[in-house]
């Protein structure tokens, strides 16, 4: 209601301006004055109009800044976000000048040139002098924020040191699972086909692969009973008969995949990625390192998500079929910020910055960076309950029709 008034006021307030600019018009035609005179007087409060503008101007600048300012990027918690934050402020630094500058000079010799009839204009049409000087300064400038960008850009990108802590971030409509390499401190490989309810991430190990032949198997004896004992109509039939050719044709791939894995284990031991899956660490809990470098390895399960950590100014995009990196070592303990921003309650947040569907808003984990002891012990406890997909590696028979394997998987940590 008090915005409609608002606007009410606003308009009749424009009618009013209107009808009085129109009241002027017809008493000065009544005094036999030409509408486009211009007298001094006219001209002389246009100057002093021209002086008055840019300090308003100014004032609401400087205000803006004063109230929003603390609205921009939070306290930088990383090494690689302190020297952002110092190029970031290198830059508004020369725009603030150069704005104030320019816009002080234009308002003032608008003001100051105000229109006089002694006055003639002075004619002159060129000077390389001055030419040269507008085009080299900014050029040197530029230059000079092109290539503080270019060094501090490439710092940022560049590849992470090779004993960094890695940590996966895998996104999916709507949260994040974090993963953690184990005591070998090497992810091991993935593979979507091995998706599954404990193992989301579907890390390839024998054991992995055992368990979903047994559930395509499973799952491929239910539609075959259905069809041979249930009495079931032709498009029924039909849409069974197609899920069986797509399990059979899953069951293929990931025999082919089990075969691919075993040649490389036996070709390359330890260096093959299929060698490091089995201890690694999957959990619904978010923690890093301080003062440690880590190198964030980002994927996808559905669509582009991405990885926003705005304390530690990461951000990375999340594409499915490819792993993007971030590295970044984080510089300030969970604990110290709590005492910075005078919060108990403060956390640092993984947030997903790409509008992904319904429940992107959602899409969000806490952080916590303690001391490079603290995250050991923890991990080491995370340890403790290692991910397991399905029954350990020896018990796996490559026939795999019988019983379901037993799933001593820990799934409460899944949740
Ligand atoms: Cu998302």
């Amino acid at each position: 209601m008090t915005k409609i008034l608002i606007i009410l006021v606003l308009v009749l307030g424009v009618l009013a301006v209107a009808q009085l600019a129109r009241v002027y018009e017809l008493t000065s035609k009544l005094r036999g004055k030409r509408e486009e005179d211009i007298s001094p007087g006219d001209n002389r409060m246009n100057a002093m109009l021209m002086w008055l503008f840019p300090v308003a101007y100014f004032a609401f600048f400087i205000w803006l800044i004063y109230k929003y300012g603390p609205h921009l990027l939070p306290i930088a918690a990383s090494q690689h976000g302190r020297s952002l934050d110092k190029l970031y402020d290198f830059n508004w630094v020369i725009l603030f000048v150069v704005f104030f500058l320019t816009n002080a000079l234009l308002f003032y010799f608008a003001g100051k040139y105000v229109h006089s009839k002694d006055r003639k204009a002075f004619y002159y049409p060129h000077n390389n002098k001055l030419e040269l000087l507008w085009t080299s300064v900014p050029a040197a400038f530029l230059a000079v924020i092109i290539i503080y960008g270019l060094r501090t850009w490439n710092q940022i990108t560049g590849p992470a040191s090779p004993d960094a802590v890695q940590v996966e971030l895998y996104a999916k409509q709507f949260d994040w699972t974090i993963r953690y390499p184990g005591k070998d401190g090497v992810l091991g490989a993935t593979d979507y086909r091995l998706i599954n309810g404990t193992n989301p991430l579907g890390i390839v190990t024998k054991a992995s692969i055992v368990q979903r032949l047994s559930e395509i198997d499973k799952e491929r004896a239910e539609a075959m009973e259905r069809t041979e004992n249930e009495i079931l109509p032709d498009d029924k039939l039909e849409e069974l008969s197609d899920h069986v050719a797509y399990l059979d044709r899953m069951r293929e791939r990931i025999t082919d995949l089990r075969t691919m894995m075993e040649e490389d284990m036996t070709e390359k031991g330890e260096a093959s990625p299929y060698a490091h899956g089995a201890d690694d660490v999957v959990l619904k809990e978010f923690h890093l390192p301080v003062h440690r470098e880590v190198k964030l390895l980002i994927r996808s399960q559905d669509v582009i998500h991405s990885a926003f950590i705005p304390h530690l100014r990461v951000q990375m995009n999340a594409v499915p079929g490819m792993t993007t990196t971030f590295k970044v070592t984080p510089t300030i303990t969970t604990d110290s910020m709590r005492t910075v921003v005078k919060d108990d309650k403060f956390d640092f947040i993984l947030l997903c910055n790409k509008v992904c569907g319904a429940s992107h808003y959602n899409m969000q984990m806490p952080l916590t960076v303690e001391p490079a002891e603290a995250f050991d012990t923890w991990l080491k406890e995370q340890e403790q309950k290692p991910f397991e997909a399905g029954p350990a590696p020896e018990a796996a028979a490559v026939d795999t029709t019988l019983a379901a394997p037993d799933m001593a998987v820990d799934t409460a940590r899944m949740q």
